[in-house]
C-alpha cells in the first residue's frame, strides 16, 4: 500500500472512530432482536468505550424546507423515525441575539414552556457568536460560530436531530474536551470525561449522592446548562430552558447527545471569552444570587435526631465552650411536632426562650421546613379555608377515595396525597398557583411561626419533591415506627396515561431499571399526570420547577416575617434558583471519597449561579472518624455555606466530640472568621453583577492546562488559592500554583513568595490547610470573634499581597449585613477601592470611598500587614492626607527575615473621614532590625509573631 492509501485509511478510520453511535435501545435488558425490530443496527462496542450496542441507522434528521429571515422550516427527511413516538413533520428553527446571547430554538409552537421568569438581562460583550445553517446528504444541520475565531462552539452536522412529542434528541460535535457542569450529578471529576460514552439523568430526585464509584444518577436538581474552555482558552456556556425529564451523553469525538421528553429545544449561547465573563453573563440572565445576610456566613451547626432541645443545646454548648465561632444553630425535623410545619414538640419546650438566648449570644436559629402539609391540622385547614391550591389529580375519578375519605378537609377534593414524614397523608402546596392564594397561605404561616419561634433563616429540604412508597405494595415505612399504616400513592402505570407511562423514560428510570422492577418516573415522588396551577400544568413537565417555585414563596416569606434577607437553602434548584436560595449537596456520606466530591460541587454550583453552597461537613450518613471529620472542618471553613450536619442514629460529630477536631476547627474558623469581609465582598460582586465565589483554578488561568481538571483545589474569587487534604492519612498536599507570584497564607512559611508549579507543601493537622494568595491583592479582613455579630465590630485590617512591581488592589462592600435589597441602585452599602502601591523608598495605601452610605457605621481600620516588603519603613514617617499620624511602634514590626511589613495601631484609619484617603510613609535609612546581630532566639520570636498572629494577640 502506498503512503497516500495509507493515510487516507488513517483518516477514514479516525473519522469512522468519531462518528458517534446514537443509542436507540437504552432501556434496560435490550437484546439484538428488540434492536433489529426498531430498525436499528445491533452490534457490540469492542472499543471499550462503552458505546451502545443497539443505535440508529445514518440519516436521521429534518431537511430544510424553507427559510424566512431568521427562521427555518425543517421538515422530517427520509431517514430513519424514532421508535419512541411519531416524528413531527415539521418543526422550526428560529434565531435571535439577545444583546451578546445567541438564542437557537427548535421545536413547534404552542408547546410547553417552563413559567420561570427569567430576567434576561445581557452584558456585552468583545465577542460574537453567529449561526450558520448547512445541508448535505439529506441532513439539515446549522452550527455556532464564534465570529473571532472561526471557531464551531456547536455543530449539528454530526446527525441525530429527532422531534417528537415525547421524545427530542439533539447532538453536538464539541470544539474541546474541556467541558464542565451539567446537573445534578455527584462528578468524580471537574471536567467531564470523554474517553466513553456516559450518560447523565436530569430529574430531580430525592437522591443521596453516590461518590463511592461512578455513579451517572441524577440527584436534587436541574441544571441544563455546560460551559466549555475552548483549545485557546476561550469559554463559553450554552444554557438549554428545558424542565422536563432530560439526559445527556458526553462521548467520544468530543460529542454530546442531548435528550428530553418534553417542550422544545431553546438554547441560549454566551459567548465569554473568559470563563468568569460566561459566568456572568449567564447569571444576568437567569438572576443573580440572592446576598445571604452576613451571618450566614457563620459557622452551622445541624444534626438530624436531636432527642429535644436540651441536646441541642448541649452540643451548642460544647462547640461554644471549645472556643469555636459558630454563628448558627439548626434544627432539622426533629423539633416540630409529629413533623407537622409550624408546630413545635412536646421535648421542645422552651425553644423560644432559648432562641432569645442565641440572638443575646449574637447567633442565629435555621429550621428546617419540608413542603408537604398533613391532611389533619390547622395549617392544612388555613389552607382550605384560604382557597391555596395542593397538586391535585386531574379527574376527580383518578383519586384514591379510600385514602381520600380518612381527611374530611380533603375528602371531595382532588388533592393528591401521598406520604412524608408526618404521621398521616400530606397534600403538596402548589407553589405555581397563580391566584396568590398558596403563597399568602404559605407566607402567612411562617409569619406565625416566626412569632412563636423567632427563626432567622429557612432550610427547605424533601422538595424535589419527594413522597415515599410511590407505587409500591410494600414501601419501607410499612417496617418503621412511624406512620407503618399509610397507604402509598398509586399512579396509573397501567400504560393508560402518556405522563405515567411515556415511550422514552430517561435514564432517570432506568438508573434504577425498568417498570418490571418498579422503576417509573413516578417513584419517589407525585404522578406526572398530577396538575398544578388549575389545570394548567403538568406535573410531567413541572416537576423539576418544584423546589425553584417553593424556594420562590419561601424567600418572600422569610422577608415577611423577619424584615430581614436572611438566607433560604434549597434541596432541589434548578436555573435562576440561586436568586432567592443557597444549596447543600445533600445526604453524602461519612466517606473520604464523599469529602473530595464535596470539593467539585460547590464549584459546580457556583457555575450554576448558586454560590451559597457547601457539604454536611463531616458527612452525613454513617459514622465519620476524628480525622475525616477534622480535614472536612477545614475544607468547609472555605465553603460558603459552612455546616456540620449528620443523620440520625449516628454518633455525635461535631468539633467538640474530639480535642484534636475542636483545635483544628477553631483554627479553620478563626481564619473564615477574619476573611469574611473579603468572602463577603465576593457574594457581594456575585449578588450585584453576577460572579462566582468558589472559583475553579482555570477561571482565572485558562491556558494553563495543568488547571483544566484541577478539581481538589479551588480560588476564593480570584485572589485566593486553597488546596485542602482530601486523602486519608496524609499530612502534605501536592498543590498545582499556575504562573503567578504567590505566598503561603498559612502556617509553613507564612507570607512568603511560593514557586509557582508543583510543590508538596506540609500540611499536618494542627496547621491551616494549604492556602495562599495571589499578588497584585489587597484583602479586606476584619479581626475575628466568635460570632459574626462581635467579629463586626472589630477593626478591620487589610493583607496585602504585591505583585513583583510591588503593587496591589482590592475592594470591600460593607453594609448593615441584613438588611433585603430591593434594588442595588438605591441600597444603602459602603464600597471601598484599596490601591497598595511601594517604590524603594516607601509604601502607599490609597483608599476611595467609592460609594457611601450615610447610615452603616464603619468600624476603623488599625491593622495593615504587608507580604514581600523590601526594607525597614520608618514608622515615625506614616501620613495620612499629609498629616502625621502616630504608629504603636510596640505593636508594629518589621522583619527582614519574613518580609512582612505588620502595622498595627488603634484607629489608625478612620475609613469615613475622606472619601480619598492616602496612607504613606517613607523607609528607614538602613534597616530597623539587622539580622545578622540578631540571636537565633529572637528570630524565632519574630517568626512566631507574624506566623500566627492573631491567634496570639486575640485568643
Ligand atoms: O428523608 O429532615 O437531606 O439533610 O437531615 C430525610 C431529615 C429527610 C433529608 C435531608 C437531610 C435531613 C433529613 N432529610
Amino acid at each position: 500500500m502506498g503512503k497516500v492509501t495509507l493515510l487516507l485509511l488513517f483518516v477514514l478510520l479516525a473519522f469512522a472512530n468519531a462518528a458517534p453511535r446514537f443509542d436507540c435501545l437504552p432501556e434496560p435488558n435490550g437484546n439484538q432482536g428488540a434492536c433489529e425490530a426498531r430498525g436499528c443496527i445491533w452490534k457490540e462496542d469492542d472499543t471499550g468505550k462503552n458505546a451502545p450496542w443497539c443505535y440508529f441507522k445514518d440519516g436521521v434528521g429534518y431537511n430544510l424546507d424553507s427559510q424566512q429571515g431568521s427562521t427555518y422550516n425543517l421538515r422530517k427527511n427520509g431517514g430513519p423515525s424514532n421508535p419512541w413516538g411519531a416524528d413531527s413533520t415539521e418543526i422550526k428553527l428560529t434565531t435571535k441575539s439577545i444583546g451578546s446571547v445567541l438564542n437557537v430554538k427548535i421545536g413547534i409552537d404552542g408547546r410547553y414552556e417552563p413559567p420561570v421568569d427569567f430576567p434576561r438581562e445581557t452584558q456585552s460583550s468583545t465577542e460574537s457568536l453567529s449561526l450558520s445553517t448547512s445541508f448535505s446528504n439529506g441532513v439539515f444541520s446549522f452550527s455556532v460560530v464564534r465570529q473571532s475565531t472561526n471557531r464551531k462552539l456547536f455543530d449539528t452536522s454530526i446527525g441525530g436531530l429527532i422531534f417528537s412529542d415525547q421524545f427530542i434528541q439533539i447532538a453536538t460535535y464539541l470544539p474541546s474536551e474541556n467541558m464542565y457542569g451539567w446537573g445534578e450529578n455527584t462528578h468524580q471529576s471537574l471536567r467531564h470525561d470523554f474517553t466513553k460514552y456516559l450518560t447523565w439523568a436530569m430529574f430531580a430526585r430525592d437522591q443521596p449522592p453516590n461518590s463511592g464509584s461512578l455513579d451517572t444518577v441524577n440527584l436534587y436538581g436541574v441544571h441544563p446548562y455546560y460551559m466549555i474552555l475552548e483549545p485557546d482558552g476561550k469559554a463559553h456556556g450554552v444554557l438549554i430552558i428545558n424542565s422536563n425529564a432530560q439526559e445527556v451523553t458526553t462521548a467520544p469525538g468530543p460529542s454530546l447527545i442531548y435528550r428530553t421528553i418534553g417542550g422544545n429545544l431553546d438554547m441560549y449561547f454566551f459567548p465569554g471569552p473568559t470563563p468568569e465573563m460566561v459566568t456572568q453573563q449567564y447569571l444576568k440572565f437567569i438572576g443573580k444570587p440572592f446576598l445571604p445576610a452576613y451571618w450566614a456566613l457563620g459557622y452551622q451547626l445541624s444534626r438530624y435526631g436531636y432527642k429535644g432541645l436540651a441536646e441541642m443545646k448541649t452540643r451548642i454548648q460544647a462547640v461554644r465552650d471549645a472556643g469555636i465561632p459558630i454563628d448558627i444553630g439548626v434544627a432539622d425535623i426533629d423539633y416540630m411536632q409529629r413533623y407537622k410545619d409550624f408546630t413545635t414538640g412536646d421535648d421542645w419546650a422552651g425553644f423560644s426562650d432559648y432562641v432569645k438566648t442565641m440572638h443575646d449570644w449574637g447567633m442565629k436559629l435555621i429550621l428546617i421546613f419540608d413542603p408537604a402539609i398533613e391532611a389533619t391540622y390547622p395549617s392544612f385547614q388555613r389552607a382550605i379555608a384560604a382557597n391555596a391550591k395542593f397538586i391535585e389529580w386531574e379527574t376527580k375519578a383518578q383519586v384514591q377515595t379510600a385514602i381520600q375519605n380518612l381527611y374530611p378537609m380533603a375528602k371531595d377534593t382532588k388533592i393528591m396525597l401521598g406520604v412524608v414524614w408526618p404521621d398521616n397523608h400530606v397534600a403538596f402546596p402548589d407553589f405555581l398557583d397563580s391566584t396568590n392564594n398558596t403563597q399568602n397561605w404559605w407566607i402567612n404561616e411562617f409569619v406565625n411561626y416566626q412569632s412563636q419561634v423567632a427563626f432567622d433563616g429557612i432550610w427547605i429540604d424533601m422538595n424535589e419533591p419527594s413522597n415515599f412508597g410511590t407505587n409500591q405494595d410494600h414501601p419501607w415505612y410499612f417496617d418503621s415506627d412511624d406512620h407503618p399504616n399509610d397507604a402509598p400513592l398509586f399512579c396509573p402505570t397501567n400504560g393508560s396515561s402518556p405522563w405515567e407511562m411515556p415511550p422514552y423514560k430517561t435514564r432517570a428510570v432506568w438508573r434504577f431499571g425498568d417498570a418490571n422492577s418498579g422503576a417509573f418516573l413516578s417513584s419517589n415522588t407525585l404522578c406526572m399526570l398530577a396538575q398544578q396551577d388549575g389545570g394548567k400544568q403538568r406535573f410531567y413537565n413541572v416537576k423539576n420547577l418544584y423546589g425553584l417555585t417553593e424556594a420562590i414563596n419561601t424567600q418572600k416569606a422569610l422577608f415577611k416575617a423577619t424584615g430581614k434577607r436572611g438566607a433560604v437553602v434549597s434541596r432541589s434548584t434548578y436555573p435562576s434558583a440561586g436568586r432567592y436560595a443557597g444549596h447543600w449537596l445533600g445526604d453524602n456520606t461519612a466517606r473520604w471519597e464523599d469529602l473530595r466530591t464535596s470539593v467539585i460541587g460547590a464549584q459546580e454550583f457556583n457555575l450554576f449561579g448558586i454560590p451559597y453552597v457547601g457539604s454536611d461537613v463531616c458527612g452525613f450518613i454513617g459514622t465519620t472518624t476524628e480525622e475525616l471529620c477534622l480535614r472536612w472542618q477545614q475544607m468547609g471553613a472555605f465553603h460558603s455555606f459552612f455546616r456540620n450536619h449528620n443523620t440520625i442514629g449516628a454518633p455525635a460529630q461535631d468539633p467538640a466530640v474530639w480535642p484534636s477536631v475542636a483545635a483544628a476547627t477553631k483554627k479553620a474558623n478563626l481564619f473564615r472568621y477574619q476573611y469574611l469581609p473579603y468572602l463577603f465582598s465576593l457574594h457581594f460582586t456575585a449578588s450585584l453583577s453576577g460572579a462566582t465565589v468558589i472559583r475553579p483554578v482555570f477561571f482565572e488561568y485558562p491556558t494553563d492546562a495543568e488547571t483544566f481538571n484541577l478539581g481538589y483545589e479551588f480560588m476564593w474569587g480570584s485572589r485566593i488559592l486553597v488546596a485542602p487534604v482530601i486523602y486519608q492519612g496524609t499530612t502534605s498536599v501536592n498543590a498545582y500554583l499556575p504562573t503567578d507570584r504567590w505566598y503561603s497564607l498559612f502556617d509553613y512559611r507564612y507570607g512568603s513568595i511560593m514557586s509557582p508549579g508543583y510543590a508538596t507543601v506540609p500540611a499536618p493537622t494542627t496547621s491551616r490547610i494549604p492556602v495562599f494568595v495571589r499578588g497584585y491583592s489587597v484583602i479586606p479582613r476584619q479581626t475575628p470573634s466568635i460570632t459574626t455579630t462581635a467579629t463586626r465590630s472589630n477593626p478591620f485590617e487589610l493583607l496585602i499581597a504585591p505583585c513583583p512591581l510591588g503593587m496591589g488592589e482590592g475592594t470591600l462592600y460593607w453594609d448593615d449585613g441584613e438588611t433585603i435589597v430591593n434594588d442595588f441602585n438605591s441600597y444603602d452599602y459602603h464600597q471601598f477601592d484599596f490601591m497598595y502601591n511601594s517604590t524603594a523608598t516607601g509604601g502607599s495605601v490609597t483608599i476611595t470611598h467609592s460609594k457611601k452610605s450615610s447610615k452603616i457605621s464603619l468600624p476603623t481600620l488599625d491593622i495593615i500587614e504587608i507580604f514581600n516588603y523590601p526594607s525597614a519603613p520608618n514608622f515615625r514617617s506614616f501620613t495620612i492626607n499629609g498629616k502625621l499620624v502616630n504608629v504603636n511602634v510596640q505593636r508594629s514590626t518589621y522583619s527582614g527575615i519574613t518580609k512582612i511589613l505588620y502595622i498595627s495601631t488603634e484607629g489608625l484609619v478612620n475609613l469615613s473621614s475622606a472619601d480619598s484617603i492616602v496612607l504613606q510613609w517613607s523607609n528607614a535609612g538602613n534597616s530597623m532590625f539587622d539580622i545578622s546581630s540578631a540571636s537565633s532566639d529572637e528570630v524565632g520570636k519574630m517568626k512566631a509573631l507574624n506566623t500566627n498572629r492573631y491567634d496570639e494577640l486575640y485568643f
